[in-house]
């Protein structure tokens, strides 16, 4: 019998009835219910089960087809009543005695644990690495050894300033942490999407996170570097202008997590079995070429889509195009690392690929979503201490800095020393200690042992150390007086900034100004802005004249250089995005606008072509049901055009009938479609009947040749091959303001 909803003002009367549960499984509970149950189809394959993807942590609880869960309390205690609270009387008070409910309303109050002070913002996938070149030359790790041996991975993209709502497509670096499960331990490769950093010493970490979040007083702005704080800091820190010229570059705003490029940023050690140390820089390499979106789409995206880069991953992976990179090691030994113009501990430094070649040794894969997002993604703890043995630390300072940071950390966010009993961060391989107690202990100790040395024999006396197989850290000799010093070798801090920039194509230096001008155009201070530009003069003096002039500033002086910098630092290909872009649009999605009518031989054509190319696409439309085609076909659409802009696609195409363009012509959100794909210089497919809305947006006379006929179905194959080309870059000068005549 069900409570009835008062229908007028009348006071209720005094003996209200009991409001009973719902069945919650397909039954008419009628409109009056305080929780109207979704009706469950009888045949639906109705699945539970607690997530707990590596099988730890207590009994998970499955049921199958056909059967329905018993609602419990943690402790297991089979719930009566869920809708109401246990009272002295129908209209009394709350009775403390109510465990379900306490129980139910302390757990909801401590369901957020405090996001990370970085890096907040993350999304992360499970695969494998697959060893495809043995390092045991160089390195006695056990990963590194035999060919074809897949080590389970774990991989969390982020962002860093943006707090854990934020929206993915900050201008930011981008976080890309491995976590590997090796036989011999767990390995945090724990690295960014940019190979150096801002600062040099770990000191200064919390002053550049602190710079670039929001004020203290005001709280804003959220996930932006665009403020005076930020560039107050950075100017007055000159060692971060070579990272700089990556942030204001469009690594900063990559297409996807796919198609970043990953770093281990430090050197690194590796150690072989005779303890022979070789030095290393890690590279992840995506097999899916570089890609990045342009500022003005990153700004709009943030509006249609704030999860584009979750969406796009887990969409991917979901769809069967499982990411991959290889992983590469630039190699070198004390005599390079002598030679060489940089300091190899200064993370402010690359090492140009052309004078070490990357080799690569192996592949990462990711092939599977989680199985819930705060179990694994929000509870994945990354070390930079975790290192298995073959593989050590440099004396990077900043290297040395995180190697305190990370585990301290993880206590404050996961509560206590025991995350490492969390299924995500335990490592898959035997582990044997006398560590006990302590919050959450999930894997104490058996026996009565819990020391050593001790004297109760191999069966009881448990583990014991093994100096042959266990982690021997690489014996460096150190010396000297105890001091707060920066070595002078890390003095130069604008020639390779120099060198990244004049490795850009004339397209991609025009967006680093771009972005330097718009930043700086949010800064209010006048002497913030200038004193960067001062920066710039060492740097490029045409970027920084440009800069100069986009800001109506008159040009500063240089600033004073700590060290004179090396202007003819050869370019590198390897730092273009351009130049590293995928040789096919597959994985690309196209964006197909249709409208009741169009042309159905030239949609199929089309779709058939994207197939070929290993591409995918979504349809947009005036109405979600979709639009029924010339032949009668009915096509669903994914979005209502208000909620599909084509910032979303890699490429575009419309196909409308004549009625539907006239329809869209009037419609501000199509008109948006086409001039935002043309601004942003994308490739467009254009169906016989489509021009009215070009005309309409204002851009029917300045189409170019990336804008490709879809008037015929033979056409199609033509425009999915030049949408390989991604953008039509020349389109740019002819749209932006800030173009310059000379780019
Ligand atoms: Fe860090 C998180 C990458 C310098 C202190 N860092 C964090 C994450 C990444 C990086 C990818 C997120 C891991 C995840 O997905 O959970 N951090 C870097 C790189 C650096 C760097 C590539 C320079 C080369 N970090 C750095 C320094 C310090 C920290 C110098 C402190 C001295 N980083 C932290 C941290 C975080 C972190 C506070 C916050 C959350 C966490 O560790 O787990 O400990």
């Amino acid at each position: 019998m069900m409570a009835k909803k008062p229908t007028s003002t009348k006071p209720l009367p005094r003996s209200a009835k009991k409001i009973t549960p719902p069945d919650l499984v397909g039954a008419d509970v009628g409109g009056e219910s305080p929780q109207k149950a979704s009706p469950v189809p009888d045949d639906a394959e109705i699945s539970f089960a607690f997530a707990d993807p590596l099988g730890g942590g207590g009994e998970t609880h499955q049921v199958a087809q056909g059967e329905v869960a018993t609602l419990t309390t943690q402790q297991g205690i089979p719930v009566a009543d869920d809708q109401n609270s246990l009272k002295q009387g129908s209209r009394g008070p709350t009775l403390l005695e109510d465990f379900h409910f306490r129980e139910k309303i302390f757990h909801f109050d401590h369901e957020r644990i405090p996001e990370r002070v970085v890096h907040a913002r993350g999304y992360a996938a499970h695969g494998f690495f697959e060893l495809t070149d043995s390092l045991a030359d160089v390195s006695r790790a056990d990963i590194f050894q035999r060919v074809g041996e897949r080590t389970p991975a774990f991989v969390r993209f982020s962002t860093v300033a943006g707090n854990k709502g934020s929206f993915d497509l900050a201008r930011d670096v981008r976080g890309f942490a491995v976590k590997l499960y090796t036989q011999e331990g767990n390995w945090d490769l724990v690295g960014n999407n940019i190979p150096v950093f801002f600062i040099q010493d770990a000191i200064k970490f919390p002053d550049l996170v602190h710079s670039v979040k929001p004020a203290p007083d005001r709280e804003f702005p959220q996930a932006a570097s665009a403020h005076d704080n930020f560039w107050d800091f950075i100017s007055l820190t000159p060692e971060s202008f070579h990272m700089i010229m990556w942030t204001m570059s469009d690594r900063a705003i990559p297409r996807s997590f796919r198609t970043m490029e990953g770093f281990g940023v430090h050197t690194f050690r590796l150690v072989d079995a005779a303890g022979k140390s070789t030095f290393v820089k890690f590279h992840w390499k995506p097999r899916q070429g570089l890609q990045s979106v342009v500022w003005n789409e990153a700004v709009k995206i943030n509006g249609a889509d704030p999860d584009f880069h979750r969406r796009d991953l887990w969409d991917a992976i979901n769809g069967g195009d499982f990411p991959e990179w290889d992983l590469g090691v630039q190699l070198f030994d004390d005599a390079f690392a002598d030679s060489f113009d940089f300091d190899v501990l200064d993370a402010t430094k690359i090492i140009p690929e052309e004078l070490v070649p990357v080799r690569v040794v192996g592949r990462l894969v990711l092939d599977r979503v989680v199985d819930n997002f705060f179990a694994e993604t929000e509870q994945v703890a990354f070390c930079t201490q975790n290192v298995p043995p073959g593989i050590d630390f440099s004396n990077d300072p900043l290297l040395q800095g995180r190697n305190f940071s990370y585990l301290d950390t993880q206590i404050k966010r996961l509560g206590g020393p025991n995350f490492t009993h969390i299924p995500i961060n335990a490592p898959k391989c035997p582990m044997a200690h006398f560590q006990q107690d302590g919050h959450m202990a999930m894997r104490n100790p058996k026996g009565r042992v819990n020391y050593e040395p001790n004297s109760w024999g191999a069966a009881q006396g448990g583990p014991r150390e093994d100096p042959a197989r266990g982690f021997t850290s690489f014996a460096e000799a150190a010396d000297g007086p105890k001091q707060r010093v920066r070595s002078e070798s890390f003095a130069d801090h604008y020639s390779q900034a120099r060198q990244f920039y004049v490795s850009q194509t004339p397209i991609e230096q025009k967006h680093i100004a771009d972005a330097l001008v718009f930043e700086l155009s949010k800064v209010e201070r006048p002497d913030i802005r200038s004193r960067t530009v001062s920066h710039l003069r060492n740097i490029d003096s045409t970027l920084a004249a440009t800069v100069a002039d986009g800001l109506g500033l008159p040009l500063p002086d240089a600033a004073v250089a700590a060290r004179t910098p090396i202007a003819d630092l050869p370019a590198s290909d390897k730092l273009s995005i351009v130049k590293n872009g995928p040789a096919s649009f597959r994985g690309r999605k196209l964006g197909i606008l249709i409208s009741d009518g169009a042309d159905a031989a030239i949609f199929k054509a089309l779709l058939a072509a994207v197939d070929a190319e290993g591409a995918v696409y979504e349809v947009v439309a005036p109405k979600i049901a979709g639009a029924t085609l010339s032949d009668g076909t009915t096509v669903a659409a994914r979005h209502k055009i208000d909620g599909g802009p084509s910032v979303l696609f890699d490429a575009v195409a419309v196909i409308v009938s004549a009625a539907g363009a006239a329809l869209l012509s009037r419609d501000a959100a199509a008109r948006d479609f086409v001039t935002d794909a043309f601004a942003h210089c994308k490739y467009i497919g254009i169906g016989a009947e489509a021009e009215a809305i070009f005309v309409a947006a204002g851009i029917a006379e300045d189409l170019d040749e990336a804008c490709l006929p879809l008037g015929r179905p033979g056409q199609a194959a033509t425009f999915v091959e030049a949408c390989r080309g991604l953008r039509y870059w020349p389109r740019e000068l002819t749209v932006d303001l800030d173009a310059r005549p000379e780019a």
